[in-house]
Order: C-alpha cells, then sequence, then structure tokens
C-alpha cells in the first residue's frame, strides 16, 4: 500500500546507527515518504526513528506524530523532554523475542547441566561426570511478563523447567505459575533458583536486583541479568557470590557499558559476561514493523507497541 500523504517527511536520529542501510529499507518500504538523516537545520519531521537522540533534535520535532525507537526499552529515551503530542512507539519484538528465549534458555541450560564445569575438566584432559541434577528443584523466576519475558517462559517451560513468573499486573500463562506486584515479590523470589532479569527500567525497577531480593533467592540462586544494568547493586552480586548464597550469574548489561576494562566482572570465575547482545535489533524486521505502524497511523488506526510515559513503559 503507498502512503496517502506525499508530503509526509520521515527523519532518522540513532545515535552510533549507520544510516545508509536504514534509509534505503524506508525508501524501499515507504517509497511516497520524505526521508532524511538529522541534523541540525533539517525541517521538522511527521515520524522519527530514534534511538539516543540528542534532546535539541527533539526539541525541534514541533509536527511529529510518533518516535520510533529502534529497540525494546525506552528508558533512555524517557529521560528527555519529548514532543508531548508525539506518540512514543517501542519495537514489538520484530525479531528480539527469539533471540531472547535463545540467549535466557543456554544461559540456563548451561548453568544447570554445568557445562562450564565440563569444558574446565575437558581443558585439563579429565573425562569426569557430575552428578544429575533435579530439574525440579531448579525452578527458574522470569521477572517481567511482557513481549520478551513471555517468549522467554514458555521456552523454558519446553525444557521442563518449572516456571514463576512475575510481572506489575497479574497474568495468565498455562503451566506458569505466576506473581505479581509488590505483594507477590518476596513470594517470587523465595521460589525460584534461578532468576531471570526482564523488566523495563523505570524508577520502581532501579537497584531492584540488591543484597535485600537477591538474598531471598533460593541456596545457589542464579542470576541472568538480560534488562538493564541499573537494575542491579553490582557489588552485592559479588558479595553474595564470594559469600556463597549465589552460585554465579550471566550478565548481558550493565550500568556502563561498554563494560570498563578493570571492571571485576571481567575476571570474577563465576560470573559470565555478554556485551548487551541478548537480543539485537533487526534491521529489515524493524524497518518492516515500522513502516506498517507509520502506514496505519496514517490510516487514522491505533497500533500496537505504544509506550506510556506514566508507567514508563
Ligand atoms: P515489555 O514492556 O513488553 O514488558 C515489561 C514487563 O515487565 C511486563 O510484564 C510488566 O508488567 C513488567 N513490569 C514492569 N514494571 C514492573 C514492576 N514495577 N513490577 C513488576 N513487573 C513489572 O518489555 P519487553 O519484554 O519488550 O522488554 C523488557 C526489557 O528488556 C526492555 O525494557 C529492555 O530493557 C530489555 N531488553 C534487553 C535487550 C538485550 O539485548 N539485552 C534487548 C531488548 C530489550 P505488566 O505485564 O503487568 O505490564
Ligand atoms: C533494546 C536493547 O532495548 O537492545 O532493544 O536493549
Amino acid at each position: 500500500m503507498r502512503c496517502q500523504n506525499p508530503a509526509m517527511h520521515i527523519t532518522f536520529c540513532c545515535t552510533d546507527t549507520k544510516p545508509e542501510p536504514w534509509m534505503e529499507g524506508l525508501r524501499a518500504a515507504l517509497p511516497d515518504a520524505l526521508l532524511s538523516v538529522w541534523q541540525p537545520g533539517t525541517p521538522a519531521a511527521d515520524y522519527a526513528v530514534v534511538w539516543a537522540p540528542p534532546q535539541h533534535f527533539l526539541d525541534q520535532q514541533s509536527r511529529l506524530k510518533a518516535l520510533f525507537n529502534i529497540g525494546a526499552g525506552v528508558d533512555a529515551l524517557l529521560k528527555l523532554n519529548l514532543p508531548s503530542q508525539a506518540l512514543v512507539v517501542r519495537l514489538d519484538d520484530a525479531g528480539m523475542s527469539v533471540q531472547m528465549a535463545e540467549y535466557v534458555c543456554h544461559a540456563v541450560i548451561r548453568h544447570f547441566r554445568e557445562f562450564d564445569g565440563y569444558a574446565a575438566d575437558v581443558q585439563q584432559g579429565r573425562w569426569s561426570y557430575r552428578k544429575p541434577r533435579s530439574r525440579a528443584d531448579c525452578a527458574v523466576g522470569v521477572m517481567g511478563l511482557g513481549v520478551l519475558g513471555a517468549r522467554v517462559a514458555r521456552a523454558l517451560q519446553t525444557f521442563e523447567f518449572p516456571v514463576n513468573g512475575w510481572s506489575r499486573t497479574p497474568k495468565a500463562i498455562d503451566g506458569l505459575r505466576g506473581f505479581s506486584g509488590p505483594d507477590g515479590f518476596h513470594d517470587f523470589l523465595g521460589a525460584t533458583r534461578v532468576l531471570v532479569n526482564l523488566l523495563p527500567l523505570t524508577p520502581d525497577t532501579q537497584d531492584i536486583l540488591n543484597r535485600g531480593t537477591l538474598s531471598r533467592l533460593l541456596p545457589g540462586g542464579y542470576l541472568i541479568n538480560v534488562a538493564r544494568g541499573a537494575h542491579l547493586v553490582e557489588d552485592d552480586l559479588i558479595a553474595l557470590i564470594d559469600e556463597g548464597h549465589l552460585s554465579g550469574a550471566m550478565l548481558d548489561v550493565f550500568r556502563s557499558e561498554p563494560l570498563p576494562q578493570a571492571h571485576p566482572f571481567w575476571t570474577h570465575p563465576r560470573i559470565t559476561v555478554t556485551p548487551h547482545t541478548a537480543a539485537r535489533t533487526l534491521r529489515d524486521e524493524s524497518i518492516a514493523q515500522i513502516a506498517g505502524k507509520i502506514r496505519a497511523l496514517e490510516r487514522g488506526e491505533t497500533v500496537s507497541g505504544v509506550v506510556d510515559a506514566q508507567v514508563g513503559y
């Protein structure tokens, strides 16, 4: 379908992202639109495709109808002063949830089956066996049951792990033990051995992974943080691992990214670091989704993935 408004202007303002392939894709998907790579002086646009845009870009957007964030998390965007008339639209899966399910299942299985221990033994030329662990004793708790968390929970169920889930509002997912709200949080943690964080970063969730909360996990607890670094009080994690209450962690996100060279996470023997790569933005899928939503908005329809700035996600 062609755009109804031939004068529609879409501008691209994404930090650390090469614009050319995005522009090519957007041009193919929306041939009637006027496209620009934003720079100071570019006229105000109808729609913007953004990642970490500067405040002065937003200040110039007097007629913007929607901002399309090329990621799922909008915490950085919501810290800015946004044009009040514009919708903020996050990427709505667009190929991310299957990647996140792969990452988390890999992390859980690697921990549960002790594959790091086997790899270390093999390095030493040792043919060793470890006692199989009980799956029933390895309840996995997923914090956040949104687009990504719900998919991760379902993927974990296929490996027959008991799965707990925690969300702000109650959620019914077949076979999942659901907890919600602040009242359900302690019981959720107390029933969980492997904790997966897939919450958005909001004032309510900042620092939520701390000594008090992580201590409530079942003994030998393991943390997988794939949401945002600012959810985790890093020193508390290291202390709990070193004290033996937690058995380790696999971390994809950090307070400071790239993770500083001198950071203790790099060398901690029980912490695995990955470079914010659990679920990457896939360009073609994202362009198709954004173009589809622009067309829908131009037809006066509603679209999914609109962020509620009041709740913060
Ligand atoms: P969604 O917005 O779809 O889901 C968020 C979930 O968190 C919802 O279930 C929501 O509850 C729950 N939640 C929010 N606030 C609270 C709270 N205070 N207490 C309890 N539950 C809460 O997010 P996504 O699943 O799409 O993404 C989650 C996060 O993953 C992103 O915000 C981003 O930070 C991170 N991410 C990381 C990537 C990586 O590569 N490492 C890639 C992509 C995203 P309810 O259902 O009741 O609304
Ligand atoms: C995202 C991310 O939010 O990459 O999409 O973390």
